[in-house]
């Protein structure tokens, strides 16, 4: 029997390390995508790295020769394209970048697949985004909802959807969009807003920072697991058609129920106070201010009322929406960063006393 070759790109991000770990465990072999930089950010993938079936090779998604080089080398069977700038109010700053990535990247992925002659042969799964649905037009959004991209990210991320429809009936390519709401975990990028939150509390929790500033708190998303969201790409790539999947829990929250709740499992209870730039979050036992409102996290336009519809794939796919709660995402997140800054923690305090050791000579 063919073995399955799965080619990712993105395997450094947090979906992606998720993903690999998964199609190594389902006998897949998995190569990786990685780009140089100046310091090594492996970290998610580091316990994969050695490991047989694992392998990592060094192109870029701007890069369309070595896209082409590296899938005619891999000759996976499967694509799952995960690369890109992923940071919504990054885009704002870097609108051209993330175009370039996140929208001509999946043409020059579709495009390396034609040129080495793979399209009857190699299904590709690419990562849309609940972002599509902007400045929303209906509640909760499903696969009929009308699109209206509502930052540079989000309009990218719609030439990748088109593009991957067009070249399913241009070509009859099996290329699929999973249309995935956010997903975290507890190796959710630093700057987005769940593990901004988490970190925060575990530090503050520990006497290590003093305040939290957030944006928007009334913002509505629907968090779900990442670990629970890669089995659906897969799941994508496995159905009998190519279609596209939305993918969520079907449950909304606000940012500001998702502070509460982290604060609660760090030990602190919040009350929130005010409103708009003028609201806070106060410790009920101690009346401290932890939580405040900067204006400089608010986005020239932003997405406020996400909640998906995961019908489609519970029916078709027979995925389970509801395996992690928004509550046990939460508790799974913090408890990871209240060890994460306890760690910290005990390494600074043994580097200080060593550099004292050092400099009296105790230790040579
Ligand atoms: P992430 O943690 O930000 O990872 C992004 C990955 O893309 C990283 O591996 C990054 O590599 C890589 N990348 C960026 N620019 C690249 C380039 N020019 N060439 C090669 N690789 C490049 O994102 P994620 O949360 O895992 O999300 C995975 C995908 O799903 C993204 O496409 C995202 O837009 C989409 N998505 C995410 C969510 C969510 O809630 N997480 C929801 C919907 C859709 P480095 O490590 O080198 O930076
Ligand atoms: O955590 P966020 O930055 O995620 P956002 O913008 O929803 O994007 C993420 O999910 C998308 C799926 O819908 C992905 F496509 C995308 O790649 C990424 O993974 O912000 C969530 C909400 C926003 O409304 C934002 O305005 O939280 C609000 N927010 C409030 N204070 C904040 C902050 N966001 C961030 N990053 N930092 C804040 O201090």
């Amino acid at each position: 029997m063919k073995k399955n070759v799965a080619l990712i790109t993105g395997v450094t991000g947090q979906d992606g390390s998720y993903l690999s770990e998964f199609l190594l465990s389902k006998g897949y072999e998995v190569h990786g995508l990685i780009r140089r930089s100046s310091v090594d950010f492996r970290e998610r993938i580091a316990h994969l790295e050695g490991t047989p079936h694992f392998h990592l090779h060094y192109a870029d998604m701007n890069d369309s020769m070595s896209l082409v080089k590296l899938v005619g080398l891999v000759q996976p069977t499967e694509i799952y394209n995960l690369a890109a700038q992923s940071h919504v109010q990054v885009s704002f700053d870097a609108p051209e970048f993330t175009a370039d990535v996140d929208a001509v990247g999946v043409l020059r992925i579709l495009e390396a697949v034609r040129t080495n002659h793979l399209e009857g042969t190699c299904r590709i799964y690419q990562a849309s985004t609940s972002e599509l649905y902007g400045k929303v037009e209906e509640v909760p959004q499903n696969e009929q909802t009308p699109f209206h991209p509502y930052s540079p990210y989000a309009v990218a991320k719609l030439y990748g959807y088109w593009i991957i429809k067009e070249y399913r009936e241009a070509y009859n390519m099996f290329c699929c969009s999973g249309i995935l709401f956010n997903h975290e975990s507890e190796r959710r990028g630093e700057t987005f807003v769940t593990r901004k939150i988490t970190l925060a509390a575990a530090r503050i929790a520990q006497g290590k920072q003093e305040k939290l500033y957030l944006g928007n708190l009334s913002s509505l998303r629907d968090w779900g697991y990442a670990k629970d969201y890669v089995e659906c790409m897969w799941l994508i790539l496995q159905n009998e058609k190519p279609e596209d999947f939305v993918i969520a829990t079907g449950v909304q929250h606000s940012v500001r129920e998702f502070c509460y709740l982290a604060f609660k499992h760090a030990g602190i209870e919040l009350e929130f106070q005010g409103e708009g730039e003028n609201e806070k979050g106060i410790d009920k036992k101690t009346g401290k201010v932890l939580v405040e409102v900067s204006p400089d996290f608010y986005r020239p336009t932003d997405v406020v009322n996400l909640w998906g519809d995961p019908s489609k794939a519970k029916r078709e796919l027979g995925w389970n929406p509801a395996k992690t709660s928004f509550e046990e995402l939460v508790a799974i997140m913090v408890k990871h960063d209240m060890e994460k800054v306890a760690a910290e923690h005990v390494a600074s305090v043994m580097r200080t006393n060593l550099a004292e050791y050092l400099e009296k000579g105790v230790v040579k």
